[in-house]
C-alpha cells in the first residue's frame, strides 16, 4: 500500500496523550503540530464541542470546554493528519476515573476498524514538580492498565527543570559558570538515565505493564523546541510498517525522519533490487528527486 492509500484506508493517526494537570500535554501537541493555536474538538458523534456562552463574564477556559474528555478527539488546523484524546489521567478522581480510562483504552484497542483504533499512548510525567517519584495512579497505569497492543511511550516533560540542580553540582565541583551551563543539559540527561525514577518505571517488582520506552523533552515551550526525538521513538515502537508508514508521513516536524526511513526501510522494498542505491550522500542526492514515494508522501 502506497501512503495515498493508506490515508484512505486509515485516514489519521490516534493518540492518547495522559498526563497530570500541566505536564505539559497540549503544549507538545502543539509542537508535533508545529502550531501555537488551540485545537478543535469534537465529541464522539462528530459535533464540534462549541462555546456558547462567550463574555467576559462568562468566558470558558480551553479545559472547561472538553479538552481533557478522553473521548473528545481534538484535532489542530495545523495537521489534520492526527487525532488526539487528552487525558488528565486519574490523579484526582480515584477508582471511576481509572475505570473510565481503561473502558476507553479497551474499547479502543478492539475496534474492528483499524482507524478507529487508538494507534499510540504518550504518557507525560513531568520533571518540575518538588517530589519526582511516580504518582499513585501512575504506578497503577504502568502496573494494571492492559493496553493491548497499543505501544506506550513515557514522556519526562519539562525536562529543563533538571538542568539547575546539574548545574550547581558542576560549580561545586569547580567548573566555571559558562561551562557548566553548556554541560547541565548533557550531564542532567545522564544522570537521569543512570538514575532510580527510569530503574524503577522498568523494574518488574514495581510495575507489571512498563512502557515501550521513554524520552525526555526539555524546553518544550520554547520557540526552537525540538520534538524530533519524541517522532522518531513513537515511529520506532510501530511494529506495524502501515501504521509507521502511515505516521512517518503524517508528522511533518522531522523531515530526516522521512528521508531515513524512505532510504534505510521502505525504498529496498519498492525497487528491484539491479536498482538499488548507492549511499554516499552525493550520489543519493543525485538519485532521490528522480525517483517517485508516493508511499513517503514524497512526490
Ligand atoms: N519549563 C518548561 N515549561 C513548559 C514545558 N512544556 C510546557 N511548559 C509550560 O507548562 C505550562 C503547562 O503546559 P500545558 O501544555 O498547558 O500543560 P497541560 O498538561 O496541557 O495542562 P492541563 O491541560 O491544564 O492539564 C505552560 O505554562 C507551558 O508553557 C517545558 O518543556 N519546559
Ligand atoms: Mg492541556
Amino acid at each position: 500500500m502506497d501512503s495515498s492509500q493508506i490515508k484512505r484506508k486509515i485516514n489519521r493517526f490516534r493518540i492518547l496523550i495522559i498526563g497530570r494537570a500541566n505536564a505539559g500535554k497540549t503544549t507538545i501537541l502543539q509542537r508535533v503540530c508545529n502550531t501555537k493555536e488551540n485545537p478543535e474538538i469534537f465529541n464522539s458523534a462528530g459535533q464540534k464541542v462549541t462555546c456558547t456562552c462567550i463574555s467576559w463574564q462568562h468566558k470558558l477556559t480551553f479545559s472547561q470546554r472538553g479538552e481533557h474528555d478522553i473521548d473528545n478527539e481534538m484535532i489542530f488546523q495545523n495537521n489534520p493528519g492526527f487525532i488526539f484524546h487528552d487525558s488528565r489521567g486519574f490523579e484526582a478522581g480515584g477508582e471511576s476515573e481509572y475505570d473510565k480510562m481503561n473502558k476507553f483504552i479497551a474499547g479502543r484497542s478492539k475496534q474492528g476498524n483499524m482507524k478507529d483504533r487508538l494507534h499510540t499512548i504518550w504518557y507525560c510525567i513531568p520533571m518540575d514538580q518538588a517530589s519526582r517519584c511516580f504518582t499513585e495512579a501512575e504506578v497503577k497505569f504502568f502496573s494494571r492498565c492492559d493496553t493491548g497492543s497499543i505501544p506506550v511511550i513515557v514522556i519526562f516533560t519539562k525536562f529543563d527543570a533538571l538542568y539547575a540542580a546539574e548545574f550547581t553540582r558542576l560549580i561545586e565541583n569547580g567548573i566555571s559558570r559558562k561551562d557548566a551551563k553548556q554541560l547541565a543539559p548533557k550531564h542532567a540527561e545522564e544522570s537521569f538515565a543512570n538514575g532510580t525514577q527510569v530503574k524503577l518505571l522498568y523494574d518488574p517488582k514495581i510495575i507489571q505493564r512498563p512502557p515501550k520506552c521513554h524520552v525526555c523533552l526539555p524546553d518544550m515551550n520554547k520557540d526552537d523546541a525540538d520534538c524530533g526525538a519524541l517522532i522518531e521513538r513513537t515511529a520506532g515502537t510501530l511494529d506495524d510498517q502501515v501504521l509507521q508508514q502511515l505516521f512517518v508521513s503524517t508528522q511533518q516536524t522531522n523531515l530526516e525522519l522521512c528521508m531515513t526511513y524512505a532510504v534505510e526501510k521502505y525504498l529496498p522494498h519498492h525497487l528491484p533490487a539491479a536498482s538499488i542505491i548507492d549511499y554516499r550522500p552525493g550520489h543519493l542526492q543525485s538519485l532521490l528527486p528522480k525517483m517517485r514515494c508516493p508511499h513517503l508522501g514524497l512526490k
